[in-house]
């Protein structure tokens, strides 16, 4: 019998790739077909996403599949990072290019915001935490700044429902990423009317449908069958915003367990049934995205590996290149606990020097700053890990329930010097992979469509069965215990 193969592409802030898998009975197997480097394009003023150059290496990929593959391909599915969007003008024509969400235009539109509509009646259309690079108030920032591209708008669609269209046609959003706007209401299922008319947001462009993970979208246009050498193929709304792919793809069981989904950012969190929407919630500026099957993502962001990111492309610019691996061993033989850092204080978002953003946060919170390169991701690592229990013992505490263990999934999953940190701040079972589990998730929701995986506990499953995991348990946990204790006034600072 032919192979049922899903590609999935699956774009990161730092770098996007087309994954193919192939299912067999009882087992999923990926190969990751094609990687391209992502990152921002700064132009006077703007800084932004190249969408294009994404889409070309995306049909680049398509080519080779059909290469290696041949012309049957089940399904094509989008996942990226969430917030960002494109506006199309009524003849279909992209408006503009997409926005980079750390672009600055949004500094100080929050404080804006709410003084049009105060903090705790945005929360309470939403439920969605405040960061000023949330849809909401990018859209608002346009609104403030008089952006002719909001009177030529028809159609506004987040970043995946973007390269849908283009590979489809058809314009539609998709929930998972709908929700991380903060512009849709989970208890009405629709965009928050009242709260956008109340900001001056025009809402005629919310015109597309907003389909569920797991929904048939369309076929491949005829221009790029015949460009790729593919036969028709499914494009399939998986969960296409990736912390929700990623979520999707953990290989847990039962309710006990918090995901931590490791890359560019660090998303930790609960699967829930309902949102949470409530005065806790809201001081904890804790969110409730939309996830698989009717669950919620009950989670923060927690500004992740992108202090690493960021640091070694400093480095690398000074004195050439630098493997993570390098990094990690430099941080592995560095001095322990120097500094401690609230990875989220907002001098984090987008400084020009990370290192030297980091030197001045613990001069300014009168700590001994750390000198050395190792030193200084030695501190971001153990000051993420230590957020983590920070996060994870509220979001127990407002849930009225522990959990057992953390399921780390992600790029961050081979960094393993954070993983054992993030087990001995945290004290919990950690468990690490698969690294790939946002296109794991991806692939599953396709699947899931197709009627070729029945559920997400049988996807579930078979990611077990499929993939290996690290277990790391805690060490060392009287001295973590003592560093959090130390640096709790830190890490309470940014909620
Ligand atoms: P995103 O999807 O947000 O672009 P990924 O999930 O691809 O991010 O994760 C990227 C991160 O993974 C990098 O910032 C880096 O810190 C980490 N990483 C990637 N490769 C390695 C490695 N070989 N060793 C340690 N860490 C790594
Ligand atoms: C992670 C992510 C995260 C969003 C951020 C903008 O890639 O999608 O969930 O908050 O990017």
């Amino acid at each position: 019998a032919d192979m049922t193969r899903f590609l999935a592409f699956d774009l990161g802030a730092s770098s996007g790739r087309g994954v193919v898998g192939t299912l067999e009975q009882d087992h999923l197997r990926i190969q990751e077909l094609h990687r391209f480097p992502n990152g921002p394009v700064t132009i006077p003023g703007n800084m932004h996403w190249d969408v294009l150059r994404l889409f070309s290496e995306m049909t680049e990929a398509l080519i080779l599949y059909a290469q290696k593959y041949g012309k049957t391909l089940n399904g094509i599915g989008i996942d990226t990072w969430g917030v960002d969007f494109a506006l199309l003008a009524k003849d279909g024509g992209l408006l503009g290019n997409p926005h980079h969400y750390r672009d600055p235009r949004t500094d100080g539109m929050v404080e804006k915001a709410s003084e049009l509509v105060d903090r705790k009646a945005i929360f309470d259309a939403t439920g969605i935490q405040f960061m000023q690079l949330n849809t909401l108030i990018q859209v608002f920032s346009m609104v403030e700044h008089h952006s002719p591209l909001l009177d030529m708008a028809e159609t506004l669609l987040m970043m995946p429902s973007l390269f849908q269209y283009f590979l489809t046609g058809r314009k539609v959003n998709e929930f998972t990423d709908v929700t991380t706007s903060q512009m849709y209401n989970p208890r009405t299922g629709t965009w928050a009317y009242d709260l956008l008319q109340q900001l001056h947001i025009p809402t005629d462009m919310l015109s597309a449908e907003i389909v569920t993970p797991g929904t048939i979208v369309g076929d491949l246009l005829p221009h790029l069958t015949m460009m790729t050498g593919l036969s028709k193929v499914p494009v399939i709304a998986s969960a296409s915003h990736d912390t929700a792919s990623a979520v999707a793809a953990v290989p847990a069981h039962g309710e006990d367990w918090a995901y931590l989904s490791s890359g560019t950012w660090s998303l930790l969190g609960l699967e829930i049934p309902e949102p949470i929407i409530t005065d806790d919630c809201l001081r904890y500026n804790l969110t409730n995205e939309g996830g698989v099957g009717g669950t919620y993502r009950f989670l923060k962001n927690i500004a992740g590996l992108w202090l690493v990111q960021e640091s070694k492309r400093l480095w690398e610019r000074e004195s050439g290149p630098l493997s993570y691996a390098d990094l990690a061993q430099l941080a592995q033989m560095a001095k322990p606990f120097i500094a401690v850092l609230e990875p989220n204080d907002s001098v984090f978002l987008n400084p020009p020097n990370v290192p030297q953003a980091i030197i001045q946060f613990c001069k300014d919170t009168g700590q001994q700053a750390p000198e050395t390169r190792g030193e200084i991701v030695r501190c971001v690592l153990e000051s993420l890990a230590l957020k983590y229990r920070n996060v994870l013992e509220k979001m127990e505490d407002l849930r009225g329930k522990p959990v057992e263990v953390l399921h780390i999934v992600g790029g961050g999953v081979q960094n393993t010097l954070l993983c054992q940190f993030t087990a001995n701040a945290t004290g919990k079972q950690v468990i690490a992979g698969p690294i790939e589990a946002t296109a794991i998730g991806n692939i599953m929701m396709q699947a899931i469509a197709t009627g070729d995986i029945a559920s997400i506990a049988e996807g579930r499953d078979l990611v077990k069965r499929s993939f290996d995991v690290l277990m790391y348990e805690p060490q060392d946990v009287d001295q973590w215990d003592e560093a959090y204790q130390r640096s709790r006034a830190i890490l309470d600072k940014a909620w």
